[in-house]
């Protein structure tokens, strides 16, 4: 019987929550950060139950280990934590990461102004605006995002056939836009987007099972987002995306801001050097930009760069304790 501790720093990327794990997490094997993902789901994930779930935690927190890089030409390496498993990629977790690994001294840059992280899902690079002690804002340089299929169709409970697009941000997503017969996420409360999401998802994955060209580890859409008009005239268009089994994403979603991106892009919407702010349901904005053009495997897509801020809100140092029955975390 062990009482396991970990060092954890919480906070905030425009609303949604970043735990930073900078003490205890697991050694992983693995000559890649993608590799350390699979060691890690496979022997250690009673870490990110224990960490993510109700009591320690609830449905919505999300967070990231970090490690040496197994790259040299990265800074650190990010393990990505939530309570939907581990993600290739988290935009709204690399700027609360970024934010807490500056402020509290865990990572050097080499270079003032900038790092580069390595990632499940390939490197990031990026960069921060700071006063020295508080870091303003977060830039990232994603990873190539992509439109994958176009007006796949699908049965939706109560609403009848919606059509969506398909597209790859860092995580594979089924965005659906407002069409004929529905109004869009200003049609839905945030229960019908809980409850519609899941069974969505769970039948396009049947009808549809995207997987990345270069790393086939990363496959299946785990995330759903519905879009509308913004509320806020700074803003381009608000969106929700809904992610694991009960979480909505209380940021604009930075993999989703990207594969939306991508999405306008192959609709000949947006443009190299087009600039789209995306609102999230709780108001707040990402500033988004299509960076270059980019080409993944049979995929024509952009480089999406991604802005936004975050907040540390305190120190954490969390037991799991194998003698608690919940040390590994439950759901209701
Ligand atoms: O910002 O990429 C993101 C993200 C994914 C899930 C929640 N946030």
């Amino acid at each position: 019987m062990a009482r396991h501790t970990f060092h954890c720093v919480d906070g905030h990327t425009c609303g949604n929550p970043v735990r930073v794990v900078a003490g205890g997490g697991p050694q992983l094997t693995g000559s890649s950060l993608s590799e350390y993902r699979q060691d890690f789901l496979a022997n250690h994930d009673w870490i990110r139950r224990g960490l993510m779930f109700e009591p320690r935690g609830h449905d919505m927190m999300s967070g990231s280990i970090l490690y040496p890089p197994t790259r040299s030409d990265c800074d650190v390496g990010v393990l990505f934590i939530e309570t939907s498993g581990c993600l290739p990629m988290c935009g709204h977790g690399t700027i609360g990461t970024v934010t807490t690994a500056l402020e509290e001294g865990f990572v050097t840059p080499r270079e003032p102004g900038a790092l580069r992280l390595d990632t499940p899902a390939g490197v990031v690079e990026v960069s921060y605006q700071s006063d020295g002690r508080f870091v303003e804002s977060v830039s990232l340089r994603n990873v190539p995002a992509w439109l994958e299929a176009t007006d796949v169709e699908v049965e939706v409970p109560g609403l009848g056939p919606l059509r969506c697009d398909i597209a790859y941000g860092g995580n594979f997503y089924a965005i659906f836009d407002p069409q004929p017969g529905f109004e869009g996420l200003d049609a839905l409360a945030v229960d019908d987007i809980l409850r519609l999401s899941p069974e969505v998802r769970r039948r396009l994955n049947t009808l549809i099972e995207p997987v990345h060209p270069d790393d086939d580890t990363i496959r299946g859409i785990s995330h759903v987002m519905w879009t509308g008009p913004a509320h806020d005239p700074a803003a381009d268009a608000r969106n929700a995306v809904f992610y694991g089994d009960r979480a909505i994403d209380r940021s604009p979603c930075g993999t989703g801001t990207s594969a939306r991106m991508a999405q306008l892009h192959g609709r000949g919407r947006l443009s190299v050097g087009d600039r789209f702010v995306h609102e999230s349901i709780i108001g707040s904005l990402f500033t988004g930009e299509v960076l270059a053009l980019e080409t993944v495997g049979p995929h024509q897509g952009i480089r999406p760069g991604i802005t936004g801020w975050a907040r540390v809100t305190g120190y954490n140092t969390i037991f799991i304790d194998d003698r608690d029955p919940f040390a590994h975390g439950f759901s209701v």
